[in-house]
């Protein structure tokens, strides 16, 4: 009777712990506690030998009746346990279709490259093609065609990186001069070029100077090509890209490929008729002049029919006056809240 009573007991007991159980490890402890070869339920019945003959039938069919039940009843509060589980993690993974989507961080075009579009667009709407030359030059084309010979001083004011002895890292894209009048058809009008990219020089880093900087080439080789010329391309590519304000002053200068050669400054500042010449701070944005008989001659081309203008401009100094940025190692930093000032518009 004891036995029968127990078992009794114990279906109470795990028939409560069961509707208590709040986590499927809980349930599964239960079903070890009761089932498992130390399990509650198994040691009752190992009671069941010791019975009368006639209860052992009796206790036997109660105690199977008892396991059958209480195994179906920690099936099915597993089973609802874990319907809960995913219905829980469902509500809680569900995607609002409504809300907006997120969007990619899209970067924008460097400050240099958009103030170079601008340049090479001013340049295409009069006419100009555009030429991109290579990085990694000749010291022919780079030096000797603009009419500096190996031993040249003035080869002095431009030292670079050398890849081998005869070729290096272009100096300045006046290498493409010489490249441009070889492939023109003079027969068919005058050469009128432009040439940006990135140029390399064993300069000492500083607010204004970079080792590593870009230019923009500029050349018009053609008949009664004249200095006025000159002076009226450049005054139009300042206005464009500056507006008014800013002040162009023109000086004398020495390039071994140009001859006059100039040089040409642009105001940091606003000016206008009343600034006094001693208030007006002057930054050197290109140097310029008419193309040398000798580079002519070794592009065969007779000086006596053919004379031309050239320019090499530094569009890292034009940003750095269009958008008053007073040291040009930022360009190269990479720092994006620098970067990120230059959005164009519609970006
Ligand atoms: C030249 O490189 C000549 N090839 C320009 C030229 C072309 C003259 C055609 C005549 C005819 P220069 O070394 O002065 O010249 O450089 C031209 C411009 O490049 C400078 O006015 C300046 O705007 C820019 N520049 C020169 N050196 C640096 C530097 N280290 N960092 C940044 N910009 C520089």
């Amino acid at each position: 009777m004891d036995l029968k009573n127990n078992l009794q007991q114990l279906k109470d007991h795990v028939s409560q712990q069961i509707h208590d159980a709040k986590k499927i490890d809980q349930v599964e402890k239960i079903r070890v506690n009761l089932l498992g070869k130390k399990g509650e339920l198994t040691k009752l019945l190992k009671g069941l030998k010791d019975l009368p003959n006639e209860q052992k039938p009796v206790i036997g069919k109660l105690a199977n009746q008892i396991r059958l039940m209480l195994e179906k009843s920690i099936e099915d509060k597993k089973k609802d346990l874990n319907e809960a589980f995913f219905e829980k993690r469902m509500d809680s993974e569900k995607i609002d279709v409504t809300l907006p989507g997120r969007r990619p961080e899209i970067g924008t075009k460097h400050i240099l490259q958009q103030i170079q579009d601008q340049i090479e667009d001013h340049f295409i709407s009069q006419g100009y093609e555009v030429k991109y030359g290579k990085e990694i030059e000749s010291d022919e084309y780079n030096f000797e065609r603009m009419n500096l010979p190996k031993d040249h001083p003035a080869r002095d004011m431009q030292d670079t990186f050398y890849i081998t002895k005869n070729i290096l890292l272009r100096t300045q894209t006046s290498a493409m001069q010489a490249r441009s009048m070889d492939q023109h058809d003079f027969t068919k009008g005058p050469l009128k070029m432009i040439s940006p990219g990135q140029v390399y020089r064993r300069d000492n880093d500083d607010a204004t100077h970079s080792h590593q900087f870009h230019q923009v080439e500029g050349l018009v080789v053609g008949k009664n090509v004249s200095l006025a010329d000159l002076k009226g391309t450049l005054q139009s590519l300042t206005d464009e890209l500056f507006g008014k304000g800013h002040a162009m002053r023109l000086r004398q200068s020495y390039f071994p490929f140009t001859e006059p050669s100039i040089e040409v400054d642009i105001s940091w500042n606003l000016v206008d008729e009343n600034t006094a010449p001693e208030d007006i701070d002057w930054i050197e944005v290109l140097g310029a002049g008419m193309v040398h008989p000798n580079v002519l001659r070794m592009s065969h081309l007779d000086p006596n029919k053919y004379s031309g203008f050239a320019f090499g401009l530094g569009p890292d100094r034009f940003a750095m006056i269009k958008y008053g940025i007073d040291d040009i190692r930022n360009f190269y930093f990479d720092d994006i809240r620098f970067l990120k000032q230059f959005k164009q518009v519609g970006e």
